[in-house]
């Protein structure tokens, strides 16, 4: 009897080693699936990226360049709102060349940061490296100026000025201005060919003077923001009004630099700006605001460079989970000279 039960104990032992044994193998036989291909997610750059608000975050920001007083104050701000923040900045200043930007962007993409943020130097041709971000699971913040790309979902929000209502301002002005007046010839220094303010600085001034027939855009040329530019145009429209026997009754800058530039102009023509020339900017930067004082620029729409605290702010906001308008309006004002002298004192840029 014994002998048969250690006979079925061995038998039951054998069995449970054979049945396991099968069952490793099964496992070991089964083909492994193959990994289902796993692409970066594609992010809906509205959405956050997962929320962690203790993680240090890296920001990759690509600056247009450095061309004018504004740009300055631009970057000033956003380099010392990173600080402020404590966000990781990786700046890169394009010198006002599109490629430059799409390089730079590429690289952070490289670098795997956690956020980019530009202004664009032009609206178009960001389509292609935009994507590339946004496969990356990058988010792209746009700051200051827009782009034209054919899916809004590549970049998160846009903030910046209304540039369209700027060169409204300034045109209500001129109309209001010279309202009394006949034949007033005005000279037009645009800013940066295909740059956002540009375009609609222009596009808002048109609009505003459409129903003054006594106002009529004579001459208009690219000053590039600058104020080398700026005054280099300056001196040509004098010269062929000059020719032409035709005198110049107003100047409308898209920025302060070129007016300013354009103010040398005019003083070495042996005319007086603000009297002869009357002239309207656009920024409002302390160079502007002080021949505004002195009585050289007859009024200045404000753009605000000071973009970089709301910039870190939504960059806070994003990584603790929460989504961004799609479009924030910085608020900004006018100045006539008496105003500009008042505000001076105070102005941070
Ligand atoms: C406007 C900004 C423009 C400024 C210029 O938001 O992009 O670029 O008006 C600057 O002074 O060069």
């Amino acid at each position: 009897m014994k002998k048969l039960a250690r006979t079925g104990a061995l038998l039951a032992v054998i069995m449970v080693l054979l049945i396991v044994t099968a069952c490793s193998k099964t496992k070991d036989t089964t083909p492994a699936a193959a990994p289902a291909e796993t692409k970066a997610p594609t992010v809906d750059a509205t959405a956050a990226p997962a929320a962690d608000p203790n993680k240090k975050i890296t920001l990759g920001f690509s600056q247009v360049g450095a061309e004018s007083g504004w740009r300055a104050a631009n970057t000033k701000s956003v380099q010392e709102s990173a600080k402020e923040f404590g966000i990781d900045l990786k700046f890169s200043d394009a010198q006002q060349k599109q490629e430059n930007q799409i390089k730079a962007i590429r690289t952070y993409i490289q670098q795997k940061v956690d956020y980019i943020a530009f202004s664009p130097v032009v609206e178009s041709g960001w389509d292609t490296v935009l994507k590339e971000a946004k496969d990356a699971g990058i988010p792209v913040l746009l700051t200051d100026r827009a782009v034209d790309v054919a899916d809004t979902s590549l970049y998160v929000t846009f903030m910046g000025s209304d540039f369209v209502e700027e060169g409204r301002k300034a045109g209500k002005w001129v109309v209001d201005t010279f309202k009394d007046k006949k034949d007033i010839n005005i000279v037009e220094l645009q800013g940066t060919t295909g740059s956002s303010p540009a375009i609609d600085r222009k596009k808002g001034f048109e609009e505003a003077i459409k129903d003054s027939p006594n106002l009529k855009i004579v001459k208009t040329q690219t000053g590039e923001f600058t104020r080398a530019k700026g005054k280099e145009v300056m001196e040509s429209f004098l010269k062929s009004m000059k020719s032409e026997g035709k005198k110049i009754d107003l100047l409308y800058a898209h920025n302060d630099d070129m007016g300013l530039g354009a103010i040398q102009a005019i003083e070495e023509a042996g005319l007086v700006p603000g009297k002869d020339i009357m002239i309207v900017t656009v920024d409002a930067v302390k160079d502007g605001m002080t021949a505004a004082a002195d009585g050289k620029i007859n009024y200045i729409v404000e753009c605000s460079p000071m973009l970089g605290g709301q910039l870190m702010q939504s960059l806070k906001d994003l990584a603790s989970g929460k989504t961004l308008a799609k479009r924030i309006v910085t608020k900004e004002g006018t100045f006539t000279p008496d105003q500009a002298k008042a505000a001076l004192p105070t102005r941070p840029y």
